[in-house]
């Protein structure tokens, strides 16, 4: 029996009930590769851990899937040591933080924001796009006012702690339009998908952005299609890392294509990261990561390189799992 096979029946027995599942243990993506009954949500990397659980309350009590996923993310977005996520966010080369968000909901309904700075919530006030407004993506002065609008919670940004990297930092660079390089440690953006009880899919992404980029730079997370795609038909997906790489082969969207004709979770995942590597002839430095969900309840992820991860929460489990990848660091 060859690995995949062996953990998957381990797996299988773990949902049977014959083995327990190890808590707080990282395990791999391919384990998942079958049914998961009932609401389950995932989301990138450690800090999905929080989010989830912040997003399993409004799944426990009846929410959808939407409603879950936009929770997760205003809990990431409240962290203020995060760098990559919301109120800790890191800025662009010109001093200012500027927020992107998006979300989904499974009959096709979408909401995005785009370098809106001093607001708290950017998943929320996407998802205020798409309830209160005729149009699916509102950017800079205008998503600001209508955050204003709709009583927002404000920020002052950056953070002090934040402020003085970043005076730091461009002491030290003085070619600003250098091309930056992706930050691949364990946290980064936020893209949290989910399936509620009542087989629902829902999705919401939410980032600052990469660190110390041109005043203007949209990345995928904003994006629908590139950084979240959801159809209840199918299933849902959502990305992380270099989001020029992932907007340019419209991430999410084809993972979400590629389930629709058959493939696995984490084959779908693989096949947009194998494009993604064909396409860029530099690889330096170009980490992305795309987590899926199917309409069957199979679960997985690919990455560009190892270290990629995510996080789950299912009725009986609460834990990091480990995507397979093409490349090592
Ligand atoms: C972006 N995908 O703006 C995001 C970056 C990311 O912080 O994942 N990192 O391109």
């Amino acid at each position: 029996m060859d690995r995949r096979k062996f953990i998957q029946a381990g797996s299988l027995l773990v949902a049977v009930g014959m083995i327990e599942p190890v808590k707080g243990a990282i395990l791999p993506a391919y384990m998942f590769e079958e049914r998961i009954e009932g609401p389950l949500i995932i989301s990138t990397w450690i800090h999905g851990l929080e989010a989830n659980r912040a997003g399993w309350k409004v799944l426990q009590q009846g929410g959808s899937a939407l409603d879950a996923t936009v929770a997760g993310a205003m809990q990431t977005e409240s962290d203020i040591t995060n760098r990559s996520v919301g109120i800790g966010g890191r800025p662009d080369r010109t001093g200012h933080v500027t927020l992107d968000a998006c979300c989904m909901d499974g009959d096709g309904r979408s909401g995005s924001v785009g370098f809106l700075e001093g607001i708290a919530h950017p998943a929320a006030v996407a998802k205020a796009v798409m309830e209160k407004t005729p149009h699916a993506m509102l950017v800079g002065a205008g998503a600001k006012q209508f955050a204003l609008d709709h009583g927002f919670e404000t920020i002052k940004t950056p953070i002090p702690e934040v402020k003085k990297d970043y005076l730091a930092w461009k002491k030290e660079n003085k070619d600003l339009f250098k091309r930056p390089k992706i930050n691949h440690e364990n946290h980064d953006t936020i893209g949290l998908i989910a399936r509620d009880a009542n087989g629902s899919f829902g999705g919401t992404c939410t980032t600052s952005g990469w660190a110390y980029k041109m005043p203007g730079r949209l990345g995928d997370s904003p994006i629908i299609g590139a950084g979240l795609f959801v159809d209840n038909e199918v299933g849902a997906a959502t990305a992380t890392g270099l989001g020029e790489a992932i907007i340019r082969v419209a991430g999410s969207a084809i993972v979400v294509e590629l389930m629709r004709n058959g493939m696995k979770p984490s084959e779908a995942c693989r096949e947009v990261v194998m494009r993604i590597i064909r396409k860029n002839k530099d690889l330096t430095g170009l980490q992305c990561g795309f987590i899926a969900i199917d309409n069957k309840g199979n679960v997985g992820g690919f990455s560009v390189y190892n270290g990629f991860n995510f996080a789950m929460k299912t009725n009986t489990r609460d834990e990091m799992v480990d995507t397979e990848y093409d490349r090592k660091w």
